[in-house]
């Protein structure tokens, strides 16, 4: 990350120093190896669309080797590192976030499981260690793909949805459109705003929804993420680098007919130290039908959205700004008559 002076600081986004501070217990927190598991993703994604999953199956050892790998990654010189392909949009991105004029006090790793990762150009950016990184990727890739799918189908479950593969089918796929980022937010110190006297932190990825099914994220333990509650409120999610997060995305929303809530979060740089995180996002294949689940419509209850296919989801998806509510675009208009 190229290191800025005070006033190339001030392009980037900050909000006021909260202060807020909340309890682990608040954000929920399912053990995967227990029997009430599904029920406490059921309450979880309609109050939060958010929870924390311990008890994962994810080896840790392959979690951290991958970790030191990508903190290797993002030691190595700005050169060096570009040597991996701009992420336009799978590569090597600093500060810019998608192509529609977002920054962010970032810098990271875009991947697709769509593209062989032999083919991906990682080979001039890691050099000899880039089969090492193939391997690794491909080994956490697909089981924290296979955590995804049981977290999926323990949710069919606690829908009572008697065809318990309904979501994880979607990742099965062997289309599935999956994307694996890793993150890393250097450390920045909060700015002081002299006009009111404030600390304001600069914003390592703003506040955005995830337009795929399930996102999965495994962090370092700095803090930084946070989470927008239904009314509104922004909470800080204590980081814990043994667990996972867990995000409900847009599309998961439109398949509950809104019962589960895809949550808008953010993360805000830390003054002290770096943050490293790796997310794996869990889409279907492009020629997917997303739509309401008939099997989930209650009565004369109204569908909330229209049909559409991931690819064209995410092609609106990638035209919009971070902040931007994609949803939107593909609500019913409500019969007036
Ligand atoms: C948010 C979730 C994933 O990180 C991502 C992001 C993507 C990108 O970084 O290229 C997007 C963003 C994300 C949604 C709106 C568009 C596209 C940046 C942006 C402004 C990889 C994804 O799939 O959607």
């Amino acid at each position: 990350m190229v290191v800025l002076s005070k006033t190339s600081l001030e392009q980037y986004p900050c909000i006021r120093n909260l202060k807020q501070t909340i309890f682990s217990t608040e954000i929920p927190m399912v053990d995967l190896s227990k029997p009430d598991a599904k029920n406490l993703i059921v309450k979880a994604c309609e109050e939060f669309g958010f929870f924390k999953v311990i008890n994962h199956g994810v080896s840790m050892k392959c979690i951290s080797l991958l970790e030191s790998e990508a903190v290797k990654f993002f030691s190595m010189s700005i050169d060096q590192k570009e040597k991996a392909g701009p992420a336009n949009p799978f590569g090597y991105g600093n500060k810019k976030i998608g192509q529609n004029g977002d920054i962010g006090w970032v810098e990271y790793l875009l991947l697709t499981n769509n593209q062989d990762f032999n083919q991906f150009k990682l080979s001039p950016a890691f050099g000899k260690d880039s089969d090492k990184l193939r391997c690794l990727l491909s080994e956490y890739m697909s089981s924290v793909k296979k955590m995804g799918c049981e977290i999926l189908e323990l949710m069919a479950s606690g829908l009572n949805i008697e065809e318990n593969n309904v979501f994880s089918k979607l990742l099965m796929d062997k289309e599935s459109d999956c994307i694996f980022r890793l993150n890393h937010y250097p450390p920045c110190p909060p700015k002081s705003n002299l006009n009111n006297n404030e600390n304001e932190n600069v914003i390592g990825f703003g506040e955005h929804t995830d337009p795929q099914i399930i996102s999965l994220l495994r962090s370092n333990n700095t803090s930084g993420l946070q989470i927008r509650l239904k009314d509104k409120s922004w909470i800080s999610v204590p980081s814990d680098h043994n667990s996972f997060f867990v995000n409900v995305g847009d599309s998961l929303q439109v398949m509950t007919n809104g019962r589960f809530k895809s949550v808008r979060h953010r993360v805000l740089a830390n003054g002290f130290k770096s943050r490293l995180s790796m997310i794996y996002f869990g889409g279907p294949s492009l020629n997917e039908k997303i739509a309401p689940l008939p099997c989930l419509i209650k009565g004369n209850e109204c569908l909330l959205y229209r049909e559409f296919t991931w690819f064209e989801y995410k092609k609106s998806a990638y035209a919009t700004r971070l902040s931007d509510n994609r949803l939107c675009h593909f609500e019913r208009i409500k019969d007036s008559s």
